[in-house]
């Protein structure tokens, strides 16, 4: 295939929170990642997005908003707020990070946003998770949806590469949410970094990956040729 037309680039939370040394919650080797990135924004995607994590102070992802909760640790139930009997999701606690306004929530001033397209905001309900860029997970209804879906589907893009931090959060959340928004959907491998860095851990994102339909690729896949 050829890149130009009908190819987005998603590049999701490269956010000081998400990088060492001063990060929250730092994902090692995130920011050295910034000049693949800047390579990657220099091909011809048609839509080439970022996103950050944009979190309320209070946001229900935080173990400090629960008392006695740590984080990693500890995890919660959390109901899809606007119908208690839809599927409810465990989500982990973290750290307070993106918090809207403050210096963790900035892009890595690595990242040469000039070539972006678009910068989409996800989070910021206070109510809910969401890791993907399209959107919390709730189905019935959606709730706080990003309107990427449409956005993309508008610009007349039919594959979407994913890229970013972190590789088995929210870039893994975006690749499988894109998948079921009708996306033929890569995630580039060594253009990510994940939390969790164990072979186990790693193996079994894979195979969730491509049990859910999404294509993972490096950097010299042919895919990417221009
Ligand atoms: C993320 C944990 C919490 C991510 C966001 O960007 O992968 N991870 N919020
Ligand atoms: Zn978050």
């Amino acid at each position: 295939m050829t890149l130009s037309g009908k190819a987005g680039l998603a590049v999701i939370d490269v956010q000081e929170d998400f990088c060492e040394p001063n990060g929250s919650l730092a994902v090692k080797g995130g920011r050295e990642l910034a000049e693949v990135w800047n390579d990657l924004l220099s091909l011809p995607f048609a839509v080439k997005l970022a996103t950050r994590d944009y979190h309320p102070q209070d946001h229900i992802s935080f173990a400090s908003q629960h008392s006695g909760k740590q984080p990693f640790a500890d995890t919660l139930m959390v109901k899809n707020p606007e119908n208690e009997s839809d599927d409810p999701f465990t989500v982990t606690l973290w750290p307070d990070h993106c918090v809207q306004g403050t210096k963790g929530c900035e892009i890595i001033p690595e990242l040469d946003q000039s070539k972006l397209t678009q910068v989409i905001r996800k989070g910021w309900d206070k109510r809910v998770e969401a890791f993907s860029a399209f959107g919390p997970a709730y189905r019935n209804p959606r709730v706080g949806m990003s309107g990427l879906g449409d956005s993309l589907r508008e610009a007349g893009i039919t594959d979407l590469f994913v890229v970013g931090l972190a590789y088995d959060y929210c870039v893994k959340h975006t690749a499988i949410d894109a998948v079921e928004h009708g996306f033929k959907t890569y995630v580039i491998e060594d253009a990510t970094a994940a939390i969790d860095k164990s072979d186990e851990g790693l193996a079994k994102l894979r195979k969730e990956l491509q049990d859910k339909g999404v294509t993972i690729i490096d950097l010299n896949s042919k895919e990417l040729d221009a």
